[in-house]
């Protein structure tokens, strides 16, 4: 069940300090918004595997990754894709635009991947 994708029963860019997030063994996909210049979208997951949907809302093209792991493909204006960022243990990792000047000019963003115990995750910072 480790490898599976993990479902947010609720979500958890909305989560209060303290509360605590039910997660269930399905599939979701967190969504990672790509425009100029950020990176915005479920930046909050559950660990287990991750598995994003990827979508380009800029005018240009973008990609975002994780520093030193996996990138998704470079997506022209108004595409998307799954990008599997692999199964990631509790923490917190860089995202990033990898097209030059993008990452410098705001294309950075932190994800936060919570620990799963009891079928919940617990937020640890308002949103
Ligand atoms: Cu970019």
């Amino acid at each position: 069940m480790a490898a599976a994708a993990i479902v947010l029963a609720s979500c958890a860019s909305d989560g209060v300090a303290g509360e605590r997030v039910e997660v269930t063994p399905d599939l979701f996909m967190p969504e990672l918004v790509l425009s100029e210049w950020k990176i915005e979208g479920d930046l909050v997951v559950p660990e287990g595997q991750i598995i994003a949907q990827v979508l380009n809302f800029g005018f240009t093209e973008h990609n975002v990754g994780l520093e030193g792991g996996p990138f998704s493909s470079t997506l022209f204006s108004d595409e998307e894709e799954a990008f599997d960022l692999g199964t990631l243990e509790p923490g917190t990792y860089v995202l990033y635009c990898d097209i030059e000047g993008h990452r410098s000019s705001g294309m950075e963003t932190t994800l936060t991947v919570l620990a799963v115990t009891d079928g919940a995750m617990t937020v640890p910072f308002d949103e």
